[in-house]
């Protein structure tokens, strides 16, 4: 039996509930590799987000925290499809030397569908800090989501992409202020060989209930009790590009 098989899979599994469609299959963790110096890591990308330091925890020291709010790495068996039902998008992060667009299409692996593309971003080795938000947008039952920039496309079903290689990296967000499923997604833009696997590309909260209790990096580090007034400023000043 594979070292990592069971444990950490059922840990996920009993943690996401039903945002995620849970497969039989063995637990597997995409591995990262360190971002560059001029890229920011998910730890730094979630302390820019959520406020804190955020540091390693869980199984393998693949999930993170900042002590208010918990990053669980979810399985990659089970971040290839999703069921969103009514969802927002916010992209929180982008390092990227192309422009990134984010999409998703109906149905489970394999299956097709056409494309409904929800945001876009300027490419440049940014991170985007005005961070924008679409939705809601309605869902009938799976999905998955697809990232595309010059070159390539690629699904959060691995099986659909051109190097068969997943390009998703997925967590599970919970603690202050998260009332509801939020998933916070990695995404790899390059293909597997040509890529330096920092999945930090495009970086995107998807959420079934949206982002109106996500505090400001500002308010999680003063500690200030001001979340649903500071949720509503960030919801009025988000715009929808693309
Ligand atoms: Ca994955
Ligand atoms: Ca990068
Ligand atoms: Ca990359």
């Amino acid at each position: 039996m594979h070292p990592s098989s069971t444990k950490p899979h059922l840990f996920c599994v009993a943690i996401l509930g039903g945002g995620l469609l849970a497969t039989p299959a063995m637990a597997a963790f995409t591995p990262i590799k360190p971002a560059a110096s001029f890229n920011k890591s998910h730890q730094g990308i979630f302390a820019d987000y959520y406020g804190g330091d955020f540091t390693a925890t869980g199984p393998g020291g693949l999930s993170f925290t900042n002590g208010s709010v918990t990053a669980t790495r979810v399985d990659d068996a089970d971040d290839q499809t999703f069921n969103l039902g009514t969802f927002s998008v916010t992209e929180i992060a982008s390092f990227a030397a192309l422009p990134q667009t984010l999409g998703f299409k109906p149905g489970g692996i394999g299956t097709g569908g056409g494309l409904t593309n929800l945001l876009s971003v300027p490419g440049g080795e940014n991170d985007n800090p005005a961070n924008f938000t679409v939705g809601p947008v309605d869902t009938d039952g799976t999905i998955r989501f697809v990232r595309s920039s010059t070159g390539l496309t690629s699904s959060s079903a691995e099986s659909e992409n051109v190097d068969g290689v997943d390009r998703l990296v997925t967590y599970s967000l919970t603690g202050d202020g998260i009332d509801d499923t939020l998933f916070a997604l990695f995404f790899e833009d390059r293909k597997a060989g040509t890529s330096d696997e920092d999945f930090n590309d495009l970086v995107v909260l998807v959420g079934a209930d949206g982002f109106a209790a996500v505090p400001t990096p500002s308010a999680a580090m003063a500690g200030l009790g001001l979340l649903g007034l500071i949720g509503l400023r960030r919801r009025r000043g988000d715009s929808t590009r693309g």
